[in-house]
């Protein structure tokens, strides 16, 4: 897969490609990519980029010309000249206007040869300059980021494990929504963490109990967490015997997500309420000391 990523700062983009497992297949060459400033596209002694809305309204957009040019940089015909069949891929603009980036989007994408993301930056970009260029147009979720760069790493991340595990198979291990449930609670070493240890089922070394602990671990999970994944899954017939059991157990224990809040707050106190008043910090720290985060071990 090659990317090709239009950004105002194209520092995030290249140490996201050079860190990590991307990074090393970057150095492979299994993964292309290019990072164009789009400021360098820009024609005035400023480098100016933006410009206020007709119309009137709050903040700035991005102005055609510079993006335009930087995508025609990138070998990015406009829609008018007729695009010579995929070979510059296909042209995503990231945007909060855009279609859901579901894991099935994720396929989709990956399948192409290459993927040219456009990452805006203010209130949005110009949108002669989207009908002229692009082909797609996603957002990553309905939360509001501050621009579009971070979108386009997901999509990025997303795309370019399964476009290598379309080269070697063996890498692609069972995907987490493929069979429609969260995963079950992991744990390593040590057996006993502080006064925590780990569920006395994972040490005994009984792989009939083992599995049928993940499977209820996995349902419970879905059941409070993720109601509509339960229900798209009862609906399309996804679920095997044992899951649907499962399932039954778990909203016969009322293992929902309200019963699952509540259960959590009557361990912590009568009626719902914790027992002293709140101190107001939200990492419920009470004696005013700083949390300490300990970065344990960072990944190769
Ligand atoms: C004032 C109206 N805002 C819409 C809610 C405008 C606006 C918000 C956020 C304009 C740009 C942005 C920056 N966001 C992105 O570029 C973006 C995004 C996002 O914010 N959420 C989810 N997916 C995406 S993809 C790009």
């Amino acid at each position: 897969m090659k990317y090709t990523v239009l950004s105002l700062f194209p520092e995030i983009i290249h140490a996201f490609f050079t860190c990590s497992v991307l990074g090393k297949a970057v150095r492979r060459g299994i993964v292309g990519y290019e990072a164009l400033n789009i400021r360098d596209f820009a024609l005035d002694r400023h480098r100016t980029c933006d410009d206020a809305p007709y119309g009137g309204g709050a903040g700035m957009l991005m102005t055609p010309g510079p993006l335009g040019r930087a995508l025609e940089a990138a070998g990015v015909p406009p829609k008018e000249a007729a695009r010579a069949g995929g070979k510059t891929g296909r042209v995503v603009y990231l945007s909060p206007s855009g279609r859901l980036f579901t894991q099935e989007a994720a396929r989709e994408l990956a399948r192409e040869p290459a993927l040219v993301l456009i990452c805006g930056r203010y209130e949005g970009i110009d949108q002669r300059v989207i009908d002229r260029y692009a082909d797609d147009e996603i957002s990553v979720g309905d939360y509001v980021l501050s621009s579009g760069e971070a979108a386009a790493l997901v999509v990025v991340d997303a795309t370019y494990r399964l476009a290598e595990a379309a080269i070697s198979p063996a890498s692609l291990e069972e995907e987490s929504f493929s069979n429609g449930l969260l995963e079950y609670p992991q744990y390593t070493r040590p057996a006993m963490y502080g006064s925590m240890n780990v569920p006395e089922v994972l040490l005994s070394g009984h792989h009939k109990n083992i599995r049928q602990w993940r499977l209820e671990k996995r349902v419970e999970r879905t059941c409070a967490r993720r109601p509509d994944l339960i229900r798209r899954g009862m609906e399309t017939g996804l679920f095997d015997k044992e899951t649907r059991a499962a399932i039954e157990k778990a909203e016969g224990a009322g293992k929902s997500a309200e019963a699952e809040i509540r259960a959590g707050m009557a361990e912590k106190g009568e009626g719902g309420r914790e027992e002293r008043p709140h101190s107001g910090r939200e990492d419920g720290i009470e004696d005013g000391s700083y949390r300490r985060v300990i970065i344990e071990e960072s990944i190769e």
